[in-house]
């Protein structure tokens, strides 16, 4: 029997529908500027997500150092919160990209920034310190557990960034989960942000893509940092057709997702030693108390359920669209005699 794949919702195989319409997209060469499908998606998600332009690159992670190296200079430093996908799972790239360095807040309770932890990062300058000149928020949060920051939360914490004279990321990875989790418009979220970086390529089910979203002018600095890292693309409106067939088709479902990832919460919730906040969204972490992720990763396995151990203790399910209903049933049967 064909496993059932939870490790993340990147694992999703195109659709007969997305590829075809990879197969009809009308492509040019993008480092010229010439491809009109890249540039529909381009202009399309920059609409979504209510900013004047976007930059369609290669992964999140790009989009991401692209976005930091932009609203950055050398020497700077990045106010994150600890578990934030910037500082745990791109290596080192603010640093190593940016020359800048994470100021890391630990005590958040579901990972997302609160205007309070802006505002403690407000210093008097001194020749000697360096300052904090942008913070980058997540939304939802993944490791934290799929986790929603509403409207006003968001909006609050991008004001309180702007009043301290910061700039503000979004790493939006999965902001069509926390917009359809909200019954919000993506743009209500991100509103007075700088930057938004949003993937394709998770929950939409694309093969690869991910987009910054910018003022004209730092889309036109994006570029160029795009090309630096080798990011320059040619006839890739086969891939942005599929983003363009993702934004109509794959966001409507979404909420199909969350209502499975809290059914696999639900029966992590009875498991023995296992704590599980109520997902949000499409991701479910759980924490265990008396055993290793990895063995507990293991045991699912060996009954075709696959997930992850994120780390010694932390164990997350991911939902997406090749997981069905039925798949859902057969993993709660499967957690139930791997954790009952
Ligand atoms: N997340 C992946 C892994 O890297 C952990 C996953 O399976 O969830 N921001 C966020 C919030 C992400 O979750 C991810 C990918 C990225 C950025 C990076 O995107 P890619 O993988 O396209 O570089």
């Amino acid at each position: 029997m064909k496993p059932i794949d939870l490790r993340s919702d990147t694992v999703t195989r195109p659709t007969a529908g997305m590829r075809k319409a990879m197969a009809e997209a009308e492509v040019g060469d993008d480092v010229f500027g010439e491809d009109p499908t890249v540039r529909r998606l381009e202009a399309r998600v920059a609409e979504l997500l209510g900013f004047e332009a976007a930059l369609f690159v290669p992964s999140g992670t790009m989009g991401n150092a692209i976005a930091i190296r932009v609203l950055t200079e050398r020497g700077d430093e990045v106010l994150v919160e600890h578990r934030s996908h910037v500082v745990r799972y791109e290596l080192s790239a603010m640093s190593a990209l940016s020359g800048v360095m994470p100021r890391m807040v630990v005590e958040t309770r579901d990972g997302h920034l609160t205007p309070g932890h802006v505002r403690a990062a407000v210093a008097p300058r001194a020749y000697y310190k360096s300052d904090v000149s942008l913070v980058v928020l997540e939304n939802t949060h993944n490791l934290a557990g799929g986790t929603v920051l509403g409207v006003a939360k968001m909006q609050a914490v991008i004001g309180a960034g702007k009043e301290a004279g910061f700039r503000v990321h979004v790493d939006g990875a999965r902001i069509w989960n926390a917009a359809v989790a909200l019954g919000v418009a993506p743009s209500a979220l991100v509103v007075g942000a700088d930057t938004v970086m949003t993937c394709l390529s998770k929950g939409l089910g694309c093969p690869v893509g991910s987009l910054v979203a910018s003022s004209r002018e730092r889309i036109e600095k994006a570029r160029r940092v795009r090309k630096l890292l080798g990011g320059g693309m040619r006839q890739v409106g086969v891939l942005a057709a599929a983003g363009l067939w993702a934004l109509d088709e794959a966001i409507p479902r979404l909420a199909e997702d969350h209502a499975r990832a809290r059914r696999l919460g639900e029966a992590l919730d009875g498991g023995r030693g296992v704590r599980v906040t109520r997902p949000q969204t499409n991701i479910v972490v759980a924490t265990l108390e008396g055993r290793p992720a990895s063995d507990v990763a293991a045991a699912l396995a060996e009954r075709d359920v696959l997930a992850i151990a994120m780390d010694a203790r932390t164990l997350r399910l991911v939902t997406h669209r090749d997981i069905s209903e039925d798949d859902c049933a057969r993993a709660v049967e499967a957690i139930g005699a791997v954790l009952g």
